[in-house]
């Protein structure tokens, strides 16, 4: 079986039960002049992921491994958002208000869908989901059922927001994790570094981290 280089130690996958997950790379939380900019945040941060998130969706493609993708977001009418969520943040910059890219994290505008390059490919499933983490509301867990996942290949954004909650949901539904760390981003360089940490640390309480090129490595080595 591949094996990665990892942090607390070697991780181990069969190609038969391994799925790519991909958190949440969509335009209002990566584009300039989007949601996350107009915040305060600096999307450089998470735009340094996508290059290498789309080298390896090529060699995980290539390999005929499946990729599910997730986005955040609500419907139109918001009936979905828990009126705390949506009362957070300054009024203007609320979930459903009108955004540079459409109303803000609203399902079929223009902001809520996956960045151009990292666009799914017909037949790989993308799992909306109203929430941080991607098993609340969803029908992800069902979507890993298919493929017969028992690891998972974690990226995406944020690192210690929808990552972390998806990984640790994962982790506590049996799922083994690696987080790669050069295709997880944060706005916040110390919640990056926080957040990897504690995901490797404890013998691997969460999950393992290691990177994509270790990754791309131990798949072209397995063939
Ligand atoms: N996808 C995800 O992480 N949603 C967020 O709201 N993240 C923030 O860091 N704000």
């Amino acid at each position: 079986m591949p094996s990665v280089a990892a942090e607390p130690g070697p991780f181990v996958f069969d190609l038969d039960s391994t799925v790519l997950v991909v958190i949440d790379m969509q335009r209002d939380f990566l584009m300039a002049g989007g949601f996350g900019e107009s915040l305060g945040n600096d999307v450089s941060q998470l735009r340094r992921t996508i290059e290498p998130l789309a080298a390896l969706m090529a060699a995980w493609r290539a390999a005929g491994l499946p990729i599910v993708h997730t986005r955040e977001g609500h419907l139109p009418d918001l009936s979905d958002c828990p009126p705390a969520k949506l009362s957070r943040g300054a009024p203007s910059m609320r979930i459903g208000d009108p955004g540079a890219f459409g109303r803000i994290l609203i399902r079929g505008e223009y902001g809520h869908d996956i960045v151009d390059e990292l666009q799914p490919l017909d037949g790989e499933p993308v799992v909306d989901k109203p929430g941080k983490g991607a098993f609340y509301a969803t029908n992800f867990a069902e979507t890993l059922d298919k493929y017969g996942a028992k690891r998972l290949i974690v990226t995406g954004v944020t690192t210690e927001v929808c990552v972390h909650t998806t990984v640790r949901e994962a982790n506590d539904r049996g799922y083994e994790c690696l987080v790669l760390a050069d295709c997880v981003g944060s706005y916040f360089p110390e919640f990056q570094q926080a957040g990897l940490k504690m995901i490797a640390a404890q013998g691997g309480i969460f999950g393992w981290v290691a990177s994509s090129p270790e990754l791309i490595a131990a798949l072209q080595e397995s063939k």
